[in-house]
């Protein structure tokens, strides 16, 4: 029997099944992407509600696996070495995951690293700026007069997601096979219908993108991942 009551965390939040993977999240773009990766991979997990308050995301026992106070986070009781591990950083539970099972990387070391490339392109870009955007738009627009950051960050989305509709030209996924970057970048770009941003980021000119999305969430793995875990 696995032993978790190491890992503070599961006070606060109690594990009923050890031997399985337990994901800590919020059926955000970053949360989903973890829910959705491992229902893709059919590993057996355990998923807890952390919400993003500060009640949960800043509690002692949240803190303790992600000092950053952010979901998604994992315990994997059956870690490197068969020793339990905990980890933060959707980008690197993601990689985590697909090198543990082997799937969700492509074929060959060059498909991985295309595939990597196109998490680090969601991870530092559009995670960070369509984030940003959604507080200028849809949050805090009102109550900000300046313009400047609203329009800064819509013309960065806007033009991450350009990149992103050329290099889908002719692809069905973005690294060739279908993999964990497709699973990084589609959340995030649904969200620009919750945002209300799609008319700002020039949506119904884009070639590839809109069909893209939808492909995705059409696969069973996404449509119950993305429920995960219920808000
Ligand atoms: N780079 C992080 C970002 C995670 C992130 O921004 N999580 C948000 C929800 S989508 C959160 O937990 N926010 C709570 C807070 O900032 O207090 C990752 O990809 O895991």
């Amino acid at each position: 029997m696995v032993e978790l009551s190491g890992f503070p965390i599961t006070r606060k939040w109690p594990v009923a099944n050890p031997e399985v993977i337990q994901l800590f999240a919020y059926p955000t773009p970053n949360g989903i992407k973890v829910s959705i990766a491992l229902e893709e991979l059919g590993l057996p997990y355990e998923a807890h509600r952390v919400t993003l308050s500060d009640a949960d995301v800043k509690s002692p026992e949240f803190l303790s696996l992600n000092p950053n106070n952010k979901i998604p986070a994992i315990i994997d009781p059956n870690g490197p070495d068969g020793q339990p591990i905990g980890l933060f950083e959707s980008g690197a539970i993601l990689i985590y995951l697909a090198e543990k099972t082997g799937k969700l990387l492509g074929r060959s070391t060059a498909d991985k690293y295309k595939a990597i490339q196109w998490v680090m392109f969601q991870m530092g870009g559009v995670g960070p700026m369509f984030g940003q955007m959604g507080y200028f738009v849809k949050f805090a627009g009102a109550q900000i007069e300046d313009p400047r950051p609203r329009e800064r960050y819509i013309t960065e989305a806007t033009r991450l997601l350009n990149v992103l509709d050329c290099a889908l030209e002719g692809q069905k996924w973005i690294a060739g096979d279908y993999t964990i970057a497709d699973i990084a970048l589609a959340p995030w770009l649904d969200a620009l219908e919750f945002y209300g941003a799609k008319p700002l980021v020039g949506w119904a000119n884009l070639r590839n993108v809109p069909s893209y999305v939808e492909r995705f969430f059409d696969r069973p793995a996404a449509q119950q991942g993305r429920n995960i875990p219920p808000r």
